[in-house]
Parts: structure tokens; C-alpha cells; sequence
């Protein structure tokens, strides 16, 4: 049998994909599998215990960056059980059209954090529910390595919402905890977006 893919293994994937681009990520063992893959990086919001907003966090800074041509997608990064205690985004998502988002869910089927209880998440189709909110596009992505890396390069040149679905394992590497301000996180996230080289072409 084929192994499924471990978050950290995603999570680099991501980071390659989008290393140019915002990046609004979900929840501690998130946060902390990405700072082993990636280290620090200015363009990662580290959306620290924010559950179920996630996902409005990123709708919000899609809406805003909407005319900004020097960031072609704002991806948010979820894991199941925060997009389902913020599910009312998928249809909010659906109403406002914010074309530049690109959501991507790592579920691992449990609440990881708090023990490994399962989710609802086995029994709803996250992608169906998204186009039938209305958004652009919404998949399942087997869960490996070539499949995965294959549609984040599509996501990044298609137009949103759009909507990943990737299964991941429980795997949890050791990582140094981070416990920092979110008031401060925001603010140099806030800095980079101000001061990001894009395309050339200049924001609006
Ligand atoms: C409003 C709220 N309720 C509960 C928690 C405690 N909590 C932190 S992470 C987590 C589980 C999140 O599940 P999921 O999004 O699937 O991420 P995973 O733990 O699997 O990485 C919970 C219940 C919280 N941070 N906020
Ligand atoms: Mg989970």
C-alpha cells in the first residue's frame, strides 16, 4: 500500500509553491511543522490558535490585496477541524468571489492538537460543498508528492476561489514550540506585504 503523505512533506510543497506569495496558516502543530520545513519566513501569517478563522482571515486579506497587482494569490492553509468550526466561511467565500484564494486543506482527520479525535471530516465532501457554494474550483488531490506539487502549480495560475483537498498523516515530528505576539506576527506580516517586490508592476 501506498504511504499517505505526512503534513510536514506538504507543507514544504506549499512553501515552494507560493514562496512569493501570502500565506495565512492555521493553528500551532501547522505553524510549527512549516517553521521546521521552511524557518522563518516573512510572508507566512502565523495564525496562532486562531481556529475556525483561518479561512476569514484569508478572505479578508484576498478581498483587500484584490487591486494590489504585486500578489497574484493569498493561500490559506487549513486543517479540518478548524475549517469546520469556521464552515460558514465556504459560503461567504462562495458570495464574495475573492479570485486571488487559493484554500488548502491538510486533513488529517483528527483534531491532532488536543489527542487525535476524530473529526467530521471523514463524512464531508469539502469539494462539493465549496462549488456548491459557488467557488471556482474545489478538488481532492491524491495524496502524494507529485500529485500535490502538480495542482499547487495549477492553483497558482488558475483563477479563484479555489479549493485543495489533500489527506495527510498524524505524524508529528518534534518541533521547538513558538509562542509569540500576535499583535507583533501580524505587524511584520503586515511590513512585508507593504514592502513585497511582485511583478514589477506597481500596487495600485
Ligand atoms: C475556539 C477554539 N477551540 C478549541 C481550541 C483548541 N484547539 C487547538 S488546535 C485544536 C484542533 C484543531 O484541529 P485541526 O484543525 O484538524 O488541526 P490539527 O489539530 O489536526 O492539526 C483545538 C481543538 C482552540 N484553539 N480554539
Ligand atoms: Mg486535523
Amino acid at each position: 500500500m501506498r504511504r499517505v503523505l505526512q503534513r510536514p512533506e506538504a507543507l514544504a510543497l506549499l512553501d515552494a509553491a507560493f514562496s512569493d506569495q501570502p500565506v495565512v496558516l492555521t493553528l500551532g502543530g501547522t505553524i510549527r511543522e512549516m517553521l521546521a520545513v521552511a524557518g522563518r519566513k516573512p510572508n507566512h501569517l502565523y495564525s496562532l490558535d486562531a481556529m475556525g478563522q483561518t479561512l476569514a482571515i484569508g478572505l479578508g486579506l484576498a478581498l483587500g490585496l484584490d487591486g494590489d497587482r504585486r500578489h497574484e494569490k493569498v493561500v490559506v492553509v487549513e486543517g479540518d477541524g478548524s475549517l469546520l468550526m469556521g464552515f460558514s466561511g465556504l459560503a461567504t467565500v462562495g458570495h464574495l468571489q475573492p479570485t486571488k484564494l487559493v484554500l488548502v486543506v491538510l486533513d488529517n482527520g483528527v483534531y491532532l492538537a488536543t489527542g487525535g479525535q476524530p473529526t467530521a471530516a471523514a463524512g464531508i465532501d469539502f469539494a462539493a460543498t465549496a462549488r456548491a457554494c459557488g467557488w471556482a474550483e474545489a478538488r481532492d488531490v491524491p495524496s502524494d508528492f507529485e500529485s500535490l506539487r502538480e495542482s499547487l502549480g495549477w492553483a497558482r495560475g488558475a483563477q479563484g476561489p479555489i479549493l485543495l483537498r489533500v489527506k495527510v498523516g498524524t505524524e508529528q515530528p518534534k518541533t521547538d514550540y513558538f509562542l509569540e505576539d500576535p499583535v507583533l506576527l501580524s505587524r511584520q506580516f503586515q511590513d512585508w506585504l507593504l514592502r513585497a517586490e511582485g511583478t514589477g508592476a506597481s500596487a495600485v
